[in-house]
């Protein structure tokens, strides 16, 4: 990677992965793309170039990938699984319409692509405990639907136009700077706001519903890590099961405890969110990441809890 571009920049993963590869290959050389309404701001609009991007323009992809002399898109531009169902035809336009504009640029001019898919991509029938690599996928939700598609659509530039296509199956992500907005996984970030503001927290998932869980930092490693990877060890590519942990409502609850004894929590299931969750496994298989390009996680739940907890303390003045 020398120039990269990340489309989706200021969202729960681009805000942190842009200041990353800046503080990698220089601020100059990483550019931060985003939408009018979601602009940069503060560090991550004065450490490095940022152009108004949109995934549903292929024009607006192509002319930033043409400025900047761009070798690497990110695409992190998506809707999260909740709001997806809820807008199921804009989670289309912008998760295959966005990603088939990201990778005709990508094939035209020749760069990578980096394509966040996610646990979202299994369903009812997938095996639900250390789930394969290669297993039934046949997601029921919009956004598995979009996460399955792109899988596919970037196994088949691959293999028909040789654009080097790479990308992770994230679990929910767990992170103090940016939210999450509208995923069935948030309740595992905001459970940690609850309890750095001393509040009580209403779970909407229900006890005993586990699912995979990553900090950020783990999951911005992994990112940077696949496009680096030396891609003669690959046998798979769209996408690699991740995983580093995985919990239920109880034991995360259990866990900030450890640090926040008086925190309560109390729950108001949302059906919504219980029945996305409900159809995703309860823990990954990751050995194929592992052994193909040296996936390792670095982060378990005591040691995220501890550096969650500390930054948020801090950030609310507790
Ligand atoms: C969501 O909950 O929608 C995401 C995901 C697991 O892909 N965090």
């Amino acid at each position: 990677m020398k120039n990269v571009l990340i489309i989706g920049s200021t969202g729960q993963i681009g805000s942190e992965l842009t200041m990353k590869l800046r503080g990698i290959y220089g601020g100059a050389n990483v550019v931060a793309g985003y939408i009018p309404g979601a602009e940069p701001k503060g560090e991550l609009l004065e450490s490095g170039p940022s152009e108004i991007v949109d995934i549903t323009s292929p024009q607006q992809i192509a002319d930033a990938v043409e400025k900047y002399n761009i070798d690497t898109i990110y695409n992190l531009a998506a809707l999260l699984s909740a709001v997806a169902e809820a807008k199921p035809q804009l989670a289309w336009k912008i998760g295959i319409g966005g990603l088939f504009n990201t990778l005709e640029v990508a094939r035209e001019k020749k760069c990578a692509v980096f394509t966040p898919s996610s646990i979202g991509a299994f369903g009812n029938d997938t095996p639900k405990d250390k789930t394969p690599q290669d297993t039934i996928r046949n997601p029921r939700t919009m956004y598995g639907v979009t996460k399955v598609s792109g899988e596919l659509l970037s196994d088949y530039y691959h293999t028909r136009f040789g654009v080097d296509t790479r990308s992770v199956r994230f679990p929910g992500l767990i992170s103090y700077v940016t939210p999450p907005g509208g995923g069935t996984t948030d309740y595992a970030v905001d459970i940690y706001y609850a309890a750095a503001k001393g509040e009580t927290f209403e779970c909407p998932i229900a006890a005993g519903t586990f699912m995979d869980m990553m900090y950020m930092p783990d999951a911005l490693r992994a990112a940077i890590e696949i496009m680096e990877a030396n891609p003669d060890n690959f046998v798979h590519r769209n996408s690699f099961n991740i995983a580093s942990m995985s919990f239920d409502p109880e034991i995360i609850y259990a866990a900030i405890r450890k640090y926040v004894p008086d925190f309560k929590m109390v729950y108001k299931v949302d059906p919504l969110r219980q029945q996305i969750a409900d159809s995703w496994p309860n823990s990954l298989d990751d050995s194929c990441a592992r052994r193909e390009w040296g996936w390792k996680p670095e982060y378990d739940l005591d040691t995220m809890t501890r550096d969650m907890l500390e930054k948020l303390k801090a950030r609310f003045g507790k």
